[in-house]
């Protein structure tokens, strides 16, 4: 079986969130299974050089975009690692600035180009998939392409499509008149039944109009999105295509997240010696970010992008009584900058006792999963999340909101019958997220063996894709079998 990945953007060549490890950490478990997997996406400027350095040019063509007269270059480079193969649209005035992303009216129109250049691309390529699974609304016009103007090739009838959703929040939304022009899709596509929504043409809508399947990345969120509270106004499309949507909780990649062999870690430990390995990343990530240096003190961590999407407005709201003379908060991220200023104050207010890193840095974050005792992610909505799987993988216990893939990865502790990997609270609301911090400290200061079972449990469970691929693989398979 043969699957193209297309998306825009993929760990190691380019990330800003989870889409980039799914995008690169499933190929992997799906090429396991014995599936022939590629990745298409833009060849980017911010692309490190060491990645550059190893794309082999194959060739060019140039291709019309919707009513501009003037044909545009598509070039086509690729590269293989770690035994996948991927492919790179190159296009100097689309993709060589840019973080990748800029703004929404430039990326609607590059993230066009990429999805009608990703159709154009593929006979080219000699590639001829069987799957198109396309995620995100970057490249939700493929499957639009592919059942339009691409309609009588011999991939279209060959491939199926699958839409994944990572976020429904970004939805590639301008006027019909905009997205007509740049994408030359037939007056049909523009109407109520497909792009049209409120008045403004939707690209992921019309990614679940036209796909065979559409997938999101837990079940819970596959059933939140169709209600009014998270469909961010496509709950009645959702609803109404219930029967093609599923949810598929998501894996993160055992080697490259491995306290065993994690090269970034002040000390490396297993499921046998966490207990003193996260001491000893403890103390240096205290002494490293000028903490009070101290085995005793109970560690938050929270890693996020600063948004409204993640809960800080909770964590804003409780942070003074939370840190007492136990207790030390280490943030790392970068976002909104009221956020960012928010927490900036908060670290010279606390000075030992909270550290805010703003910035993105790999690295501290790895330390971080290593020396934190919990790591908060109490968002508002979210659709997997990746920092609790991660957090157990390093033995740190996630304190989590009941939402989304939250509520499918964290077990909840009981303290009855000694169950449980996590801690987590239904509403959101800052009292609840403080008392449930609370929980943890009680129980991480004045119960230790229960809290060390807590840390076996989350360090020993298995988070890793192979679960997940495989339901992938029987989507496929399913797909497959259709006439
Ligand atoms: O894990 C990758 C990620 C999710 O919850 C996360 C999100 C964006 O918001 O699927 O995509």
């Amino acid at each position: 079986m043969k699957v193209l990945f297309a998306g825009s953007e993929c760990y190691p060549f380019v990330k800003t969130g989870g889409l980039a490890d799914v995008m690169g950490a499933l190929p992997k478990a799906l090429k396991a299974e014995g599936i022939d997997v590629r990745v298409i996406l833009p060849k980017y400027g911010c692309i490190p050089d060491r990645f550059k350095e190893k794309m082999e040019y194959i060739t060019h063509f140039y291709m019309r975009l919707g009513n501009n007269p003037f044909e545009k270059y598509v070039g086509l480079l690729t590269c293989e690692l770690d035994g996948i193969t991927y492919y790179f649209i190159d296009n100097e005035e689309y993709y060589s600035y840019g973080n990748p992303y800029t703004d929404i009216i430039n990326d609607i129109e590059r993230y066009i180009f990429f999805s009608k250049a990703v159709l154009a691309a593929l006979p080219v390529l000699d590639f001829l998939p069987d799957i198109i699974h396309c995620h995100d609304w970057q490249a939700a016009l493929i499957p639009v392409y592919l059942r339009t103007l691409f309609k009588d090739t011999e991939m279209a009838h060959k491939a199926k499509t699958v839409f994944t959703i990572h976020n429904l929040k970004f939805q590639g939304i301008h006027s019909p008149h905009y997205i007509q022009s740049l994408s030359g899709l037939p007056d049909y596509v523009f109407g109520m039944n497909d792009l049209l929504h409120n008045k403004d043409a939707n690209m992921l809508k019309g990614a679940i109009v036209f796909s065979d399947k559409v997938t999101t990345v837990s079940e819970t969120y596959a059933w939140e999105i169709t209600t009014p509270e998270y469909g961010e106004s496509l709950e009645g499309v959702l609803s109404y295509y219930q029967y093609k949507l599923c949810g598929i909780v998501n894996g993160i990649d055992y080697e490259v997240y491995n306290p065993e062999t994690d090269s970034r870690l002040f000390k490396n430990y297993g499921t046998k010696d966490f207990v003193t390995g996260k001491r000893e990343n403890k103390l240096k990530l205290q002494e490293e970010l000028g903490l009070e240096v101290n085995k005793d003190k109970f560690v938050i961590g929270l890693i996020s992008r600063l948004t409204d999407q993640k809960g800080l407005d909770l964590v804003s709201s409780i942070i003074e009584p939370l840190i007492d003379g136990n207790t030390q908060f280490i943030l790392i991220g970068t976002g909104d900058p009221w956020y960012e200023g928010m927490f900036r104050e908060l670290e010279n207010r606390y000075k030992g006792q909270v550290s805010s890193n703003i910035m993105y840095s790999d690295e501290r974050a790895r330390k971080l999963y290593a020396a934190a005792d919990i790591m908060l992610v109490p968002s508002r909505f979210e659709p997997c999340g990746l920092t609790q799987l991660m957090a157990f993988r390093y033995g740190a216990i996630p304190v989590v909101r009941e939402t989304g893939g939250l509520k499918d990865t964290v077990q909840p502790y009981n303290e009855y019958e000694e169950t449980g990997n996590g801690f987590s609270f239904d509403r959101y609301d800052a009292g609840l997220l403080l008392d449930t911090i609370n929980y943890a400290k009680t129980v991480y200061f004045e119960r230790q063996k229960s809290w060390r079972g807590i840390m076996r449990r989350a360090i020993t469970a298995d988070y890793s894709w192979n679960v997940s691929a495989e339901k992938y693989k029987f989507l496929y398979q399913e797909l497959e079998s259709w006439q």
